[in-house]
This record gives C-alpha cells, sequence and structure tokens, in this order.
C-alpha cells in the first residue's frame, strides 16, 4: 500500500481532497498533509482523523509514491520538479504546467486516453476548476462538429481562496451595519457586485481566466481551432460556479439524441418541469454532480445553463480522479 502527500492540505481544494480522498477509500497506507507556513492551521481532517500538517520545506518527497499538488502556481514551480527527482508521480492543480505540451492536461471522463503509457515519476496537470465542468459537457457534444463556443462565467470567490471568502462575508456584514470595509482580495467590492475580471488582463483586454478557458478547452477537447469566446465574471456567490455556454456546430442538432449523449456521459441533465427548471449554483454544492439545464436550441446554436461545485467538482475530485485511474494504471502500488 501506498503513500501519499496532499500540497496545499490547509487550503480550501486541499481540504476538500482530502475529504474526497476519504470518502472514496483511495487506498493509501498513510495520507501525509503538506503546507507552506502562511496557514495558522496546524491540523486539517481526512475523515475521521486529524492530519498534522507538515512544513512543505521539511518535507522529505521521498517517503511517498504520489504527491497532489493543489497550492498554486509558485509552489508548483518550485516543489513539483524536487518530487518528481525523488521518484514521485505527481498530479498538479495550478496553471503551472497546464500548456507544457510535455505534460498531460487530462480529465479522466474527457481525455483519459493521454494516461496510457505514463510510468512512475510521470506528472500530470489538471485543469482549471472553471474549465473542468465545461470540458466534461462539451465533451459528448463533439459529434455535433463545434464550430464556436461562447461562454460566460459566473464564478464564485470560492475560487480565489479562503480570503475572498472572508471579503464577501465582512463586506456583505458591513454593509449591513455601516460600516467601511476594504478590497484586499478583489480590484473592486464583492458584495452586491459583479467583476467582470478574474486574473490580470493583457494588452488586448482578456483576463488570465479567459485565456485559461480558450486554451485549457482546445487542449483538453483537441479542438485546436475551436473559436472560443469567453467572459469570466466574479459573482457574490460564495460556492459553486455556474456558465452561461452557446455552442455553434455544423450539424443538424436533434436535441433528444443531445440529451441521450449528455446523460450516457454521466452529467446531470434537469427537464424544465424538474426542479423550476434549472439548477443553481447553491443547489450545486456539496455534490458530484455537473448540473446542466435549459437545455434549448436556435437553429444551429445549442444552448444551456451549466452549474457545479468549483472546489469539490471543478478542482478536487478531478484530482482525485486522476490519481484513482494512476493506480488502477498500477504506477503505485
Ligand atoms: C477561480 N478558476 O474561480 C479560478 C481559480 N483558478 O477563481
Amino acid at each position: 500500500m501506498m503513500q501519499l502527500a496532499v500540497v496545499g492540505a490547509a487550503g480550501l481544494v486541499g481540504q476538500s481532497v482530502l475529504e474526497l480522498l476519504a470518502e472514496r477509500q483511495f487506498p493509501a497506507e498513510r495520507v501525509f498533509a503538506v503546507d507552506g507556513p502562511e496557514h495558522e492551521a496546524s491540523t486539517v481532517s481526512y475523515g475521521n482523523l486529524e492530519l498534522d500538517i507538515r512544513q512543505l520545506d521539511e518535507f522529505g518527497f521521498e517517503n511517498v509514491a504520489l504527491a497532489i499538488f493543489v497550492a498554486g502556481s509558485d509552489v508548483a514551480r518550485e516543489y513539483v520538479p524536487q518530487a518528481r527527482a525523488a521518484g514521485v508521480t505527481v498530479i498538479d492543480f495550478s496553471d503551472a504546467y497546464r500548456l507544457d505540451a510535455e505534460v498531460p492536461l487530462v480529465i479522466p471522463s474527457v481525455n483519459g486516453d493521454q494516461l496510457a503509457g505514463l510510468e512512475a515519476g510521470a506528472l500530470v496537470a489538471a485543469p482549471n476548476c472553471t474549465v473542468t465542468p465545461l470540458a466534461m459537457a462539451l465533451r459528448p457534444l463533439l459529434p455535433l462538429q463545434p464550430r464556436r463556443l461562447t461562454v460566460a462565467t459566473y464564478q464564485s470567490v470560492s475560487g480565489a481562496g479562503q480570503k475572498a471568502l472572508e471579503e464577501l462575508a465582512e463586506q456583505t456584514t458591513a454593509l449591513f451595519s455601516q460600516r467601511e470595509s476594504e478590497n484586499n482580495v478583489f480590484a473592486k467590492r464583492i458584495a452586491f457586485n459583479v467583476l467582470p475580471q478574474i486574473g490580470q488582463l493583457d494588452e488586448d483586454g482578456v483576463s488570465e481566466e479567459e485565456h485559461s478557458v480558450v486554451n485549457e478547452l482546445r487542449r483538453l477537447l483537441q479542438q485546436p481551432a475551436l473559436q472560443v469566446e469567453a467572459s469570466c465574471v466574479r459573482v457574490p456567490v460564495f460556492f459553486g460556479h455556474a456558465w452561461a455556454v452557446s455552442l455553434e456546430v455544423e450539424e443538424d442538432i436533434d436535441l433528444v439524441q443531445v440529451r441521450n449523449r449528455l446523460l450516457a456521459a454521466g452529467l446531470q441533465l434537469i427537464a424544465a418541469e424538474q426542479h423550476g427548471g434549472y439548477i443553481t449554483p447553491m443547489e450545486a454544492t456539496g455534490n458530484d454532480g455537473v448540473w446542466i439545464s435549459r437545455l434549448r436550441k436556435t437553429g444551429k446554436t445549442l444552448s444551456f445553463w451549466l452549474s457545479a461545485d468549483n472546489v469539490r467538482v471543478g478542482a478536487a475530485l478531478n484530482c482525485v480522479l486522476l490519481a484513482e485511474s494512476l493506480y488502477k494504471a498500477g504506477l503505485f502500488e
């Protein structure tokens, strides 16, 4: 039985990875929770256990066969090579390696074939939490021959981490008690507002998050020529991302066939008469669904509303599914 490390264990995604590893009974003999010094917590939950958080700069990667990195790109750039030099297989959920041609970017249900032939010590990148549910929803639609995707995202503050959750909570209560509050995580007030910027804007006015959607989707779906128009927006919601999706396709759209394809791919499809006709981010939170509702067509354009738990499904679950796939492929015992 192997040992594994979760690097970034004290963060929102790290805690969710540990929860899912325990829930899904990942066959690890021992799990190490590892993080940098910036977190106040000294322990973190793993099923019924409390794990001590070990300091990243003192951690001996030679003790583990697998490391799941959910600690951001700076940590990944510094420590992933060190872990791999110790023979560790790494799953990295940061943007450090997602577009590196030498590193597979994988969601098992979308392009799991990219894991074939990997050996111990391999590095696999996991996509952005804004991309994973979207790629899962689009994958079954590829037979329609997509030409152009237009997507607007409605992203909860948890995507920006614990401090962003605290900022939304503090600004909301401050407004009700007529107190001043500060914008530290976000450039402008997020409470009772929406911000059309996630990450830095480049010289063409495109945000980092929008580039991430375009580039990662094309790579995951193996559709390098797909036209993608993405507008990424932060909304004052704690957990759960949503997407308004329109996909222009070459083929005629048969909605019955589309529904069957989505259901066969394991997506949660909501009919007009169910749940008031749609699933909100709030209802998507805390479960493993990738929820599609308001499915409709206009000529050769298929539109729908998508929602999913960004921390659990968008981020942590894919890391754990990758770990399960690598385990089944025999990369570690
Ligand atoms: C967000 N997808 O929601 C981003 C996190 N990388 O902020």
